[in-house]
């Protein structure tokens, strides 16, 4: 079957999270992405985190799958020389660079344009134009300065990172979208252009809610959903709130039975208006039905701890599964908390291709999150991501280098 982007190149400059993350999705869509990695080191995450002595790491091998890759050294004449070959047959170079280093490279705007005017030049940068243009920024710099560190966590802690990578990934989410866009508008235009993703504006899209709730805050000067209510202070900015629910109906992580050795023997309960005579039948406290007290939203929001402890003791009789049955049959809405280890066993993410086992030459299986965007036109088939430079004679012969003219490549340390 055919795929979403079939026929688009991708010469993916890219490397560590937030950029491989993009081109890993634009490759299971269908396009060919190349990778540009030095000669020797490669994209430097194929040391990092290694669980094998000498073998590309999970931290690579989980973010390259569907890629080509070439080694080149850009920094040599000869090797800028293959680079726009590159350039003048792909359709869309993507690159996370630091700031400049591009421009440092020789590869400006200008000089890619005067090459393929058609060319779409995707980057992931830390920050936009500001103060803070010229930083590096890695995952939780992105996350602290886009306003989640400070509005996760519990209100009587420090400002609190998340195990999403929503600087990284989210970012790359939201540049691969910026791509496709530019490359459907290029089908009018004729003509490339820049695509930026800053880390800190795409972690702000992420939490575009605590911004809605700093102006309700500062009309307000409380915020009734929040764990602060109505007990506590609230201040000048949006606190943090603990495992509460960010829209209007309250919700909260409970314990379930084996919490005690369990670290993860919990459920997100929500107490959604719609089902209220639901949750207390289930919970044996059919009273609050007509206890004025619980008989509203309104009137429960200042009751939420004492509503939680009373249920809390009805879900620390069951395990998380059981609760979870039993809720499901009243629509209450609810969700384990899962495990890394029950989540990589988990046999419907496995089914839809979500969760998959991948082989590698050097590796061998190893698992791995595949594509989470399903398109019935265009399936995702994930392959094992590329070792360092395995492609370099394919694709320059593809460019039209000779055998001879690769190995002179070769021998001067180009490739
Ligand atoms: N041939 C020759 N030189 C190459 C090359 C190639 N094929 N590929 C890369 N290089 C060079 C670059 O030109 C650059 O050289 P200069 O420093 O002389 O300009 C150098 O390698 C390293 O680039 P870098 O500064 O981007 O790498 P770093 O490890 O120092 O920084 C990072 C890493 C992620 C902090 C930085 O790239 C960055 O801020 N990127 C933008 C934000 C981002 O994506 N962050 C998320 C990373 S995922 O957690």
């Amino acid at each position: 079957m055919s795929k979403a982007l079939d026929g688009v190149r991708i010469l993916d400059f890219t490397h560590v999270q937030s950029g491989p993350t993009c081109t890993q999705l634009l490759a299971w869509f269908g396009a060919d992405v190349i990778k540009v990695e030095r000669a020797g080191e490669g994209d430097a995450t194929r040391g990092q985190l290694r669980d094998i002595p000498n073998v590309d790491s999970l931290y690579f091998t989980m973010l390259n799958h569907n890629k080509r890759s070439i080694t080149l050294n850009t920094k040599k004449p000869k090797g800028m020389e293959v680079l726009n070959r590159l350039i003048k047959e792909c359709d869309v170079l993507v690159e996370n660079f630091a700031p400049g280093a591009l421009d440092r490279m020789g590869i400006t705007w200008e000089h890619i344009q005067s090459i393929n005017p058609r060319m779409i030049v995707a980057s992931v940068k830390g920050f936009g134009p500001g103060p803070y243009e010229d930083c590096k920024v890695y995952e939780n710099v992105a996350q602290c300065a886009g306003g989640s560190a400070s509005t996760s966590g519990f209100d009587d802690g420090p400002p609190m990172v998340t195990g999403a990578q929503i600087g990284d990934s989210g970012t790359g989410l939201h540049l691969a979208l910026g791509i496709v866009a530019a490359l459907y508008q290029r089908n009018s235009t004729g003509r490339g252009q820049k695509v930026l993703a800053p880390m800190q504006d795409a972690v702000l899209n992420l939490c575009r809610v605590k911004l809605r709730d700093q102006q309700r805050l500062e009309r307000t000067h409380t915020l009734h959903e929040y764990p602060q209510y109505p007990d506590g202070k609230f201040g000048d900015a949006v606190p943090r709130a603990g495992n509460s629910s960010g829209g209007g109906q309250p919700g909260s992580i409970l314990k379930c039975k084996g919490w005690e050795t369990d670290p993860n023997a919990y459920i997100y309960f929500i107490t959604q208006g719609a089902v209220w005579p639901e949750v207390c039948k289930v919970i044996g406290q059919e009273d609050w039905l007509t206890d004025e007290a619980f008989a509203t939203p309104s009137a429960r929001l200042l009751h939420l701890k004492p509503i939680f402890a009373r249920i809390e003791q009805w879900t620390m009789t069951k395990t998380k599964f059981e609760a979870m049955e039993i809720l499901n049959q009243h629509d209450i809405p609810c969700g384990p908390i899962l495990s890394m280890k029950e989540i990589a066993e988990d046999a419907s993410l496995r089914a839809t291709g979500t969760i998959v086992e991948v082989d590698h030459p050097t590796r061998g299986k190893y698992l791995s999150v595949g594509n989470p965007i399903k398109m019935s036109d265009s399936p995702t088939e994930v392959t094992r991501a590329p070792l360092l430079g395995e492609h370099t004679e394919e694709v320059l012969g593809q460019l039209g280098f000779s055998a001879e003219q690769v190995a002179q490549l070769r021998a001067e340390s180009v490739i």
